[in-house]
């Protein structure tokens, strides 16, 4: 059975509950708090040099950390990873993008107005955040008109990937009303098997 070391409230972990829970795979879930540095503990960084959640345990001595990596390696094999050269690239560039383009600033917003003291000195970055948080949603935008999902028509880890942040995008801040078709897209994945709300913070 799989275990995953993760936060519920964490969005990179939620996909990967998102993922198990679809193709209805056995785990158990560890509840670290990142907040109280459960990931930098000796244990946990043997199971995990660089410190962060989530982290699976594929077998007994046996890691894999990085959300979007651990995605892929649950779907090998499933409907959330087609077949076709191009189809897999066109996931992985969503999912690059996810880790490069969005998380970096959908994300790190909502940590810092949900995660942290109001009196946080990071709150100093929203600004900065927002701007670039948003010109990733418009690039999600543009993609989504006439299309249901993010490659090939079909629900796969790509959608997943973007999913768990801009999902819960208002926590960080963003109004999402003006996407059309991202409200859409939102309320699709919605209602494909398995699929489970995250928590909110705190
Ligand atoms: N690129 C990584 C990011 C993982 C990450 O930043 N995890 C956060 C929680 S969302 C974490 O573990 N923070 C704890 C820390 O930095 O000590 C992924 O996609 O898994």
């Amino acid at each position: 059975m799989y275990r995953v070391f993760g936060m519920s409230s964490s969005g990179n972990c939620h996909k990967v509950r998102l993922v198990l829970e679809n193709l209805r795979l056995a785990y158990e879930w560890v509840e670290i708090d990142t907040l109280k540095d459960e990931t930098r503990t000796a244990t946990f960084l043997e199971m995990n040099p660089n410190g962060r959640v989530p982290t699976l345990q594929v077998e007994p001595h046996v890691y894999l950390a990085e959300s979007d990596a651990i995605l892929y390696y649950l779907a090998e094999g499933s409907r959330l990873w087609p077949a076709g050269r191009l189809p897999r690239a066109q996931i992985l560039q969503w999912m690059f993008f996810e880790q490069y383009s969005h998380e970096p600033y959908i994300a790190v917003a909502r940590y810092v107005r949900a995660f942290l003291p109001p009196d946080s000195p990071r709150r100093a970055d929203l600004p900065r955040l927002h701007e670039r948080g948003y010109q990733a949603l418009d690039v999600m935008e543009k993609h989504l008109a006439g299309r249901d999902f993010f490659v090939g028509e079909a629900y796969s880890i790509a959608d997943i990937a973007l999913f768990a942040y801009t999902n819960p995008a208002a926590d960080g801040g963003f109004d999402l009303t003006r996407y059309k078709c991202i409200n859409a897209w939102l309320a699709r994945v919605k209602v494909q098997p398995g699929y489970v709300e995250m928590p909110a913070p705190g």
